[in-house]
């Protein structure tokens, strides 16, 4: 991301550019669109970028997806609002973030819940996710079924490495918008700030935080290695993308229409798992070579430091035994 943010550019010009640029007018009878927070070359966008000719060709010409990446209509908070209001229509979002109307959602990012991605799948295509889906129903949103990846977050800082809990004590980092993260990183000692995404990039070049965490995919495509020294494999959660509907734009799509949209998303959202598998082996010789300094951590300690200052007794509380339970079911004893 430059420094001047992309949503002053979009406010500056009140229209879409994208959009209008590289389109020409949509003969489809629905045209329905998509935003998200990533950078263009993030596989979530590759990936989409595919299934719009997909849906178009499946439903005969019907269905049009127009794709507005890298925070083109604004941040995650805005756009979450308009997916609410049917401005937008879809929308993939952190459940993290979501939980700020979904309490539920963030409980995939609890920390060091899962211990590796078979669990992750398991869980997220299983009970758990059928539970989170079923909360976000709840709150006039369809998930499609199929989570994307975001990842396994590792913690980069301009400062220092973090070696030991005890590194963390003051740091100043970014966390997303999202009680839970915020809640994560006051346990393990930090002081972390809530930034909308689309201002990342810039609150590290301006040292206005210290760190920020994220998975080696968003490292890489967002040029975050430009602006951190070190990168530390924290694993600290694992986080995924929800693909959200606006109920309503979702609805008056004909049945069949449906059927095609949620399949071809579905079938997206897998290609892009794989695709973040694959990166995930090869990310960390390549952002060694672009300077980035990694070191690897055990996690019992930070795991030890949040059981201590109670976060998984609090956060046990807020979800309810009910979804604590469907959680232990697919990782085993927490707390
Ligand atoms: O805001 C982030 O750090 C990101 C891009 O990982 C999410 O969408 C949660």
């Amino acid at each position: 991301m430059p420094p001047i943010s992309r949503r002053s550019l979009v406010a500056g010009a009140a229209l879409p550019l994208f959009g209008i640029r590289s389109r020409p007018a949509s003969a489809a009878e629905f045209t329905l669109k998509y935003a998200n927070n990533l950078p263009a070359a993030h596989p979530m966008n590759l990936r989409a970028n595919e299934m719009v000719p997909r849906i178009l060709e499946a439903s005969g010409g019907r269905v049009e997806i127009q794709v507005f990446p890298n925070n083109q209509l604004g941040s995650d908070t805005d756009m979450l609002s308009q997916l609410r209001s049917g401005a937008i229509d879809f929308f993939t979002l952190s459940g993290l973030i979501l939980a700020t109307l979904v309490p539920a959602a963030s409980i995939n990012g609890l920390g060091f819940a899962f211990k590796d991605y078979d669990q992750v799948w398991r869980a997220m295509d299983g009970k758990l996710g059928a539970f989170v889906r079923g909360e976000i129903a709840k709150r006039g949103l369809i998930a499609m079924d199929r989570i994307w990846d975001n990842g396994y977050r590792q913690t980069t800082t301009s400062t220092k490495p973090i070696t030991s809990p005890e590194d963390f004590r003051g740091m100043k980092i970014r966390v997303p918008v999202s009680p839970l993260w915020t809640s994560m990183f006051t346990a393990l000692g930090a002081s972390p700030a809530s930034i909308n995404f689309s201002e990342v990039y810039s609150a590290l070049q301006t040292k206005i935080v210290d760190g920020q965490e994220n998975a080696l995919v968003l490292i890489d495509t967002a040029k975050i290695y430009e602006v951190q020294k070190f990168c530390t494999m924290t694993n600290h959660m694992w986080d995924g993308y929800w693909f959200l509907a606006n109920r309503r734009s979702f609805e008056r799509l004909p049945k069949d229409a449906q059927e095609i949209v949620a399949r071809e998303v579905n079938k997206s959202g897998m290609d892009e798992r794989a695709d973040v598998a694959k990166l995930n082996s090869e990310l960390r010789g390549k952002l060694s070579g672009a300077g980035l300094v990694f070191n690897d951590v055990d996690p019992a300690p930070f795991r030890e430091t949040l059981k201590k200052n109670g976060f998984y007794t609090e956060w046990r509380g807020k979800y309810g035994d009910a979804a604590w339970d469907i959680l232990e079911g697919a990782v085993g004893n927490l707390s």
